[in-house]
């Protein structure tokens, strides 16, 4: 039938006969004539978010049709719910015998009343996407035109949520010369994100660094770490609102790798875990990526007196050290972007990126 439209739905169960619930709101979506359900996902075990004290979810995704406007279909959702014994409740997320969401509504953008699709958290939950991506990982996520399976390997594995208690940080990571701070001050421009600049002039330390003497590299990884432990106290952020800094925390770790003989980077290794515990941690990074030799020669460009003494090996091990870093990385989602096609000067680019940026944390 031309009207049909192709629909995900999201299941979760945290209580009773977690499968059989699962199972039986499936069968209850294939009972009514107006849906036909066409697959659903493996059933998997997760955490619950926020880390709260409940037992763990089964969640799995399931692929319908239906003639059903949106708002209908949440209707009989709803339905499903309450046969299946779920029992209304006023706090957020409680447990539940079962849960239905609408994820996606063929490529419908819709804010009514009771339903926003694409559901708003959807592109944090690797519970989700995991199950997404089973059924079709090239479906694209009409508002930020991304599909499932680039959307799942942002999450590396983990669940995320928005903390509306606390700031949100954007942090832009990249080798020298990427072109962070000139993305971050863009971003600040633009969207009055508050701007938080790495603190490079006023290093005593690090010219001689980056000239190459070793003998002062540990104090100036210290004044880093102090000055940056200074500039994302959780104090310095207002709830709900966004902030931009020109830097990752955790790169330092990259950097003592880099400098620091082993004796002088355990010890800062322990001083870097201690002090990791007391900033903001971020809600999103944004890894700019772009090859050693074209860093170099932006560097080059830019002239910063500094950094004229700064070679293409380091900057490649500085490279492979961020690649080690992102490969693995699960504090909060890592959006990267390719900093060769993305052009900040480029009208509109700042814009779109601002915007994706926006939406993706912008929930709670
Ligand atoms: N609503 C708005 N948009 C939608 C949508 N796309 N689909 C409205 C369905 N409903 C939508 O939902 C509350 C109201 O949201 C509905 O009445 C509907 O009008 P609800 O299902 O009654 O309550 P809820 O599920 O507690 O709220 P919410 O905000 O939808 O929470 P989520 O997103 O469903 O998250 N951890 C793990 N591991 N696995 C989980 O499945 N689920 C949740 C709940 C928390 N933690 C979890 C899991
Ligand atoms: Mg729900």
């Amino acid at each position: 039938m031309a009207d049909e439209t192709v629909v995900y739905i999201g299941l979760g169960s945290n209580l009773g006969q977690k499968e059989a619930n699962i199972k039986k709101a499936l069968k209850a979506l294939s009972a009514e004539t107006s849906i036909k359900l066409i697959a659903s996902s493996s059933i998997i075990e997760t955490k619950p978010l926020a880390e709260k004290k409940q037992p763990n979810y089964l969640n799995c995704v399931a692929k319908i049709t239906t003639s059903l406007e949106a708002g209908e279909l949440l209707k009989v959702l709803k339905r499903i719910e309450s046969e299946g014994d779920r029992k209304e409740s006023a706090e957020k997320w409680s447990s539940r015998t079962i849960d239905l969401d609408i994820l996606l509504f063929g490529d419908e953008i819709i804010q009514i009343d009771q339903l926003t699709v694409p559901h708003r958290q959807m592109h944090l939950r690797s519970f989700v996407l995991s199950g997404l991506c089973e059924l079709a990982p090239q479906v694209v996520h009409p508002v930020l035109q991304e599909n499932a399976s680039v959307l799942y390997k942002r999450l590396n594995g983990k669940d995320f949520y928005i903390d509306t208690d606390k700031g949100k940080l954007i942090s832009i990571a990249g080798v020298i010369g990427a072109g962070k701070s000139t993305l971050a001050t863009g971003l600040s421009n633009k969207f009055g994100f508050e701007l938080i600049k790495e603190s490079y002039e006023t290093n005593p330390f690090m010219q001689r660094v980056y000239a190459g003497d070793k003998t002062v590299a540990l104090d100036s990884q210290l004044y880093f770490l102090l000055s940056r432990c200074e500039q994302l106290k959780e104090e310095n952020l207002t709830p709900g609102y966004f902030a931009v800094s020109d830097y990752i925390m955790d790169k330092e770790m990259i950097y003592a790798e880099l400098w620091l003989d082993p004796v002088q980077r355990q010890m800062y290794e322990k001083i870097n875990a201690a002090l990791n515990k007391t900033v903001a941690s971020p809600s999103l990074a944004v890894y700019l990526k772009l090859a050693p030799d074209k860093c170099l020669e932006r560097v080059k460009k830019r002239k910063r007196p500094y950094e004229q003494k700064l070679e293409l090996p380091f900057l490649e091990e500085l490279s492979a050290g961020y690649e080690k870093l992102f490969e693995k990385f699960d504090i909060c989602p890592a959006m990267t972007i390719d900093a060769d096609e993305f052009d900040f000067r480029r009208d509109g680019e700042i814009e779109k990126l601002g915007a994706k940026i926006n939406y993706y944390i912008g929930c709670d």
